[in-house]
């Protein structure tokens, strides 16, 4: 019989600090959630980070969307990473040539490397950003996920893109842990599968958002982490619906771990 490895195997078994960080996370803190906090003020980032903090594995951001950002807010947040035992996922999503992807990452207003432990990239431009990106990111022991297939209705990343992605990742595998993705894309338990769009139903929102459940995800697409945004901070109790999300996603994984 082929026994499926739990999180905790996987931590033993993979070489990246970040990956085994994160599975271990997983593991003691019985969480397979990602919360996005896509709030547009820094006390409100904040705020969600220390009530959710208990219940993920990630926080994602997309700081460029805070209003009032200053330097002291990342400062703040690595605290409360510390406390709580969660990675911090900057949702910048790369996507240009590699010389302008470095400054992008490692410069600027947000100085995104300094404070982010995780960051994405389209597999778009080709193998330079990749490489540009670990020019930064490597010596800081920081990781990047490629983003394969996306959840958004009419999306481009069809046909083979998924897999010329994957062939990406192998061959920058002491950078990219993993993958931004709707399905399971290889059995190499080192890859980290990380899926968005869901809620707790199926449905959609008014901009060719799509979401599938926590069940589907995790036991039928084999994915590893749901990222929920909308799910968690548009509820009337965060602290509520997160633990609801943690609990129908770790159920799902135990449920995987039966088959
Ligand atoms: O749960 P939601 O719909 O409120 O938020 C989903 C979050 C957003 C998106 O920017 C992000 O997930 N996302 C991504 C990521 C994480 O790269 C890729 C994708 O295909 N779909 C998607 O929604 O912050």
């Amino acid at each position: 019989v082929k026994r499926v490895l739990t999180y905790g195997d996987r931590a033993k078994l993979c070489s990246h600090s970040v990956a085994k960080f994160l599975f271990t996370t997983m593991e003691d803190k019985q969480t397979n959630l990602a919360l996005s906090a896509d709030v547009t003020t820094g006390a409100e980032l904040l705020r969600l980070a220390d009530a959710v903090g208990p219940h993920i594995c990630i926080l994602k951001t997309h700081i460029d969307i805070i209003s009032d950002f200053k330097p002291d807010l990342v400062h703040d947040l690595s605290h409360l990473a510390e406390k709580h035992g969660f990675l911090i996922f900057e949702d910048r999503k790369f996507a240009d040539i590699g010389n302008t992807v470095k400054h992008q990452y490692s410069s600027g207003v947000y100085r995104i490397s300094d404070w982010s432990h995780i960051i994405n990239a389209h597999a778009l431009p080709g193998p330079g950003i990749v490489q540009g990106l670990k020019e930064v990111g490597l010596v800081k022991d920081r990781a990047c996920l490629l983003i394969a297939e996306m959840s958004s209705k009419g999306n481009l990343a069809t046909g083979d893109y998924a897999k010329a992605t994957l062939k990406m990742a192998e061959e920058h595998d002491d950078f990219v842990i993993g993958f931004i993705t709707q399905s399971k894309l290889s059995n190499d338990p080192n890859w980290v599968h990380i899926t968005p769009g869901v809620k707790l139903t199926r449905g959609k929102d008014s901009l060719g958002q799509q979401y599938l459940t926590p069940r589907e995800v995790i036991c039928d697409k084999e994915c590893d982490i749901i990222i929920v945004g909308r799910g968690i901070t548009e509820a009337e109790d965060s602290v509520v619906a997160a633990k609801a999300f943690q609990e129908a996603g770790y159920n799902a994984y135990l449920e995987r771990m039966q088959k």
